[in-house]
């Protein structure tokens, strides 16, 4: 009886296994045949009640099922993997006559690129360049440039404060890295400090309420305002072009004396105020141990934001905080 049923079981899974196309399916029929709980085992688990001799022959037979069915098993489990090698090979052809997709390369924003530009030219006459916090102290924005509590210039930079009892506030110009670099250095020395400020105060074309500078400072012996003509003139020809035309028009800040405005003239021959500067004051000198005496130097601010719009031709500042990229795509 068990030689039928073993015959069967035979033809049965060689019909079963041609019908398989997963190697899932596969692994399910392989259980069921030869797996621990499997249609062969329970044959074997039957042996036990028969006659010797009948029980070796049946386990003979049943052992050249299992190693009939093993060999199929594994010729079965080859074909279908190629099957699905070739299936996946087909689906994941590179087709290499599709065009490319076009990969976006960011850039600098065009105020970060005349940032670099400023930066390089201070730094080939010898500038070095620093940076300092976005948030300051009152005393180092104000106080320690000779503008006490209160002192009517701070009305002219309405500012952003973080916590005023602790006198914490936005910085509203890059000046205190003046303060802040002298007390750390001793002169000579010529450096550069361009930075994020930002003002409360209504904007327009020509006004942000965040924009940026760039503080210069140079302290040396016998240092007056030609030696600071010079260089700002120098500056803005290496920026510009090679006859531009600057002006200094006398102006007031605090932490100079004298003080001036430097006025550049456009394509249209309309003059542009671009910065403010000045020679240091004596009295921001002693605060921070330098014998004005023996020291002098000038000092200027500088705004990248306007000299970006006259050297690209922007004509609203507001338009670099933007984030319209219709407007960024251009530079
Ligand atoms: C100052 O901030 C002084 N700290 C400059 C200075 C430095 C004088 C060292 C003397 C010695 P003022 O407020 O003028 O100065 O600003 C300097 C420059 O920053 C301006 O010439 C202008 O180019 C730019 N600027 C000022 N306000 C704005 C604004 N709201 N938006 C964009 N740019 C501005």
């Amino acid at each position: 009886m068990e030689k039928v049923n073993l015959k069967n079981l035979k033809l049965k899974a060689e019909e079963e296994i041609k019908k398989i196309s997963s190697l899932k399916e596969l692994d399910d029929l392989y259980r069921f045949y030869l797996g621990r709980k499997g249609e062969l085992n329970k044959i074997f688990d039957s042996l036990k009640i028969l006659p010797l001799i009948q029980r070796k022959k049946i386990a003979a037979d049943a052992n050249d099922f299992k190693n009939n069915l093993n060999k199929l098993f594994k010729e079965y489990k080859d074909l279908i993997k190629k099957e699905v090698e070739k299936t996946v090979f087909k689906m994941e052809r590179i087709d290499v006559s599709r065009p490319g997709r076009e990969v976006k390369i960011g850039h600098w924003h065009p105020i970060i690129k005349i940032q670099r530009e400023i930066e390089g030219i201070f730094e080939s006459l010898g500038f070095e360049v620093v940076f300092g916090p976005e948030i300051e102290t009152e005393y180092y924005n104000f106080t320690a440039l000779n503008v006490g509590p209160d002192h009517p210039a701070r009305d002219m930079q309405s500012s952003f404060w973080i916590d005023e009892k602790k006198g914490l506030l936005l910085r509203t110009q890059t000046s205190p890295l003046q303060i802040r670099y002298m007390e750390k250095n001793f002169p000579p020395f010529r450096m550069i400090a361009p930075g994020r400020v930002f003002r409360y105060e209504a904007t327009d074309a020509t006004h942000d309420i965040q924009f940026y500078q760039a503080e210069g400072l140079m302290i040396d012996k016998d240092i007056s305002v030609a030696n600071f003509k010079s260089v700002i003139h120098d500056f803005f020809r290496r920026l510009f072009h090679p006859k531009i035309e600057i002006r200094l028009v006398p102006s007031y800040f605090p932490f100079v004396e004298p003080g001036f405005e430097i006025y550049i003239r456009d394509k249209n021959g309309k003059w542009l105020e671009v910065m403010g500067a000045g020679m240091v004051h004596s009295d921001v000198l002693k605060r921070v141990g330098i014998n004005s005496g023996e020291w002098q130097g000038f000092a200027f601010g500088l705004g990248p934001d306007r000299l970006a719009m006259i050297k690209y031709g922007i004509n609203d500042i507001r338009l670099f905080h933007s984030s319209d990229l219709r407007f960024l795509h251009q530079f």
